[in-house]
């Protein structure tokens, strides 16, 4: 609760229009239709994914955000766009980028999309992006793994097992 409350403070000093746009994309995500299939092979692109170093941060008891951090290679011929993502053990999952400024003012952005190009990877790591979870149903205690399910912009999903740890590895 001391954590969420001071996130919310940094949120609120770093950025004021943040708050907003976080609460307003936590609304949306509720209500959000899948994506209709736009290819004729649906999830091509998504199968040839390989995940590359996905991991969790632990919480202690009492602190109800985390976030998870991982790297999506894209060996295939054409991008694959990932645009939300959702686990069991928590209310909302978003995407965000963080931005640390001069004074070391840490705010985040939601990210409404992030395209993985054909031969390239998409990452979400320490002082760039997160899959920010919040509202956790219990602690993530360290050496259990949690389910996340990634969605993409062709209406495809895959769910990867990530490992829950106390920092980067
Ligand atoms: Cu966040």
């Amino acid at each position: 609760m001391y954590r969420l409350l001071f996130l919310v403070l940094l949120i609120t000093l770093a950025a004021p229009a943040t708050r907003a746009q976080h609460a307003g994309d936590m609304a949306g995500m509720a209500g959000m239709a899948m994506p209709k299939a736009t290819s004729s092979a649906p999830g091509a692109a998504v199968k040839r994914l390989t995940l590359q170093g996905g991991w969790v941060a632990a919480t202690p008891p009492g602190v109800s955000e985390s976030a998870a951090y991982l790297t999506l290679q894209n060996p295939g011929p054409s991008a694959a766009v990932l645009v939300g993502a959702s686990t069991p053990v928590a209310a909302h999952t978003m995407l965000m980028t963080s931005h640390t400024d001069a004074q070391k003012r840490v705010s985040m952005q939601p990210l409404n999309r992030l395209s993985i190009p054909a031969g390239g990877r998409g990452t979400f790591a320490p002082g760039q992006a997160h899959i920010m979870l919040s509202g956790l149903r219990r602690p993530l205690s360290p050496g259990t793994k949690v389910q996340l399910t990634l969605r993409f912009s062709d209406g495809s999903a895959r769910t990867v097992s990530l490992l829950v740890r106390r920092a980067a590895p």
